[in-house]
């Protein structure tokens, strides 16, 4: 049975994680796959989290199954941080998923059930696991054009032109916010725009907001959404909790529909938590445990509020400092744009083999796209980092 099966190609991130490992350079830095990492290189676990786990620990009395559309309080406060107070409440439903990854996974089955075959608009660059998603569900991938390499921002002509001619019905995938991987994410004005077309030409969003509260803050991260969900009649939001609370292999996340009316939402929630009945059976219940303990208790949401702008801010200055050495070390303001993205990822701008020739000449760990992870670098790694970057480009 297995004779035919070939080995698939590498995932180009994961597949760095066991290299940097086994790699026994002293001086290696590890900017590849989008973990945070504080001032001494460790991705913390948050303190509200930690507590948070300490009380499950005591209280929890059961093991017992939490069933497929896993727990309803954890997605009413997760819908809440996303979607924010003033939404069309009546006509969102949630379920608990594994991690955005999972959301990603049941939205995506759900398309195909409603609209076989859909077409799927995805920016170019984007997350390689959203194509992989997507078509493992039989859906058809479009990109869009969404980078302008020469600014390191939006190319907005190019993408509004793209959607000005989008078939009505289509799907848009849109990354909520801190855009993986070029940390290029469009201005509000901009947004608006956008929302405009999607609205007046019956496209259906796809919001995956995987980095909310790494950008400009919990709220305004999640600008886009609350203003599609105002404008339009059905969208899909996944959402993913691993990031902004430190929880990556705790697989948390969750699915959200919003649809034309009451009844639809109902009957569309209950077509997504067969898709997880069907895939995974019910989610993991730690993460959503901590999850809601945090955001349940003032004081620790007050806590863990702290802590992910602690983190935002960290980023923030990071890219600073790493823009302010490019200046200096090449008199120009080509890299002025790794200030102004946001989140963790920014395309430096090196071809895949100048990738490879960082990683083998000077130790430091990229995606082969260009890609790097901002906080996996330290403030006292920025200069050896960029005259490395500057070295392989023969500059
Ligand atoms: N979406 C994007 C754009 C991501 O970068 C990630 C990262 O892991 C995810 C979704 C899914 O995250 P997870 O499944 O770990 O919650
Ligand atoms: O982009 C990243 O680095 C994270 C982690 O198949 C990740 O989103 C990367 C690849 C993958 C799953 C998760």
């Amino acid at each position: 049975m297995f004779d035919d099966l070939i080995m698939p190609p590498a995932d180009k991130i994961l597949s760095l994680m066991p290299i940097f490992r086994q790699d026994s350079r002293s001086n290696k830095i590890d900017l590849g796959v989008g973990v945070y990492r504080d001032a001494s290189g460790t991705t913390p676990i948050p303190r509200a989290v930690r507590e948070a786990e300490k009380r499950i620990h005591t209280a929890q009395t059961t093991k017992a199954y939490v069933g497929p559309a896993g727990d309803p309080v954890f997605c009413d406060l997760i819908g809440r941080l996303v979607f924010g107070e003033a939404a069309p409440w009546e006509r969102i439903r949630g379920i608990q998923t594994p991690g955005g990854a999972g959301a990603l996974t049941v939205l995506a089955g759900l398309i195909s059930l409603a609209r076989p075959g859909a077409a799927v608009h995805v920016p170019d660059p984007t997350w390689v696991n959203h194509v992989s998603i997507l078509e493992d569900n039989r859906l058809r991938v479009v990109t869009y054009p969404y980078l302008d390499s020469r600014t390191g921002e939006v190319d907005f002509d190019a993408l509004l032109d793209h959607f000005s001619r989008s078939e009505r019905g289509d799907i848009v995938l849109l990354h909520g916010c801190c855009h993986n991987p070029t940390g290029a994410d469009p201005s509000r004005s901009q947004w608006q725009a956008l929302a405009k077309i999607i609205a007046e030409r019956g496209l259906v969003p796809l919001v995956d907001i995987a980095y909310q509260g790494f950008g400009e803050g919990l709220e305004d991260d999640a600008f886009v959404v609350r203003l599609l969900a105002g404008m339009v009649p059905e969208m899909l939001v996944s959402s993913s909790c691993s990031k902004n609370f430190g929880i990556y292999r705790e697989r948390t996340g969750a699915a959200f529909i919003l649809a034309a009316n009451a009844d639809r939402a109902d009957a569309t929630k209950a077509q997504l938590t067969v898709r997880a009945r069907v895939v995974y059976s019910m989610p993991p219940d730690h993460g959503s445990a901590i999850v809601r303990t945090v955001l349940e208790d003032p004081a620790l949401a007050a806590d863990w509020r702290a802590e992910l702008d602690g983190m935002r801010s960290n980023i923030l200055s990071l890219r600073q400092g790493l823009a302010a050495s490019f200046r200096r070390f090449t008199n120009g303001s080509d890299y002025d744009f790794l200030a102004k993205n946001k989140g963790m990822f920014s395309l430096i701008g090196l071809t895949p083999r100048e990738a490879v020739m960082l990683r083998e000449r000077h130790a430091v760990y990229i995606v082969e796209d260009g890609r790097i992870n901002v906080a996996g670098l330290q403030a006292s790694q920025i200069d050896t980092f960029a005259e490395a970057v500057l070295a392989v480009r023969g500059i």
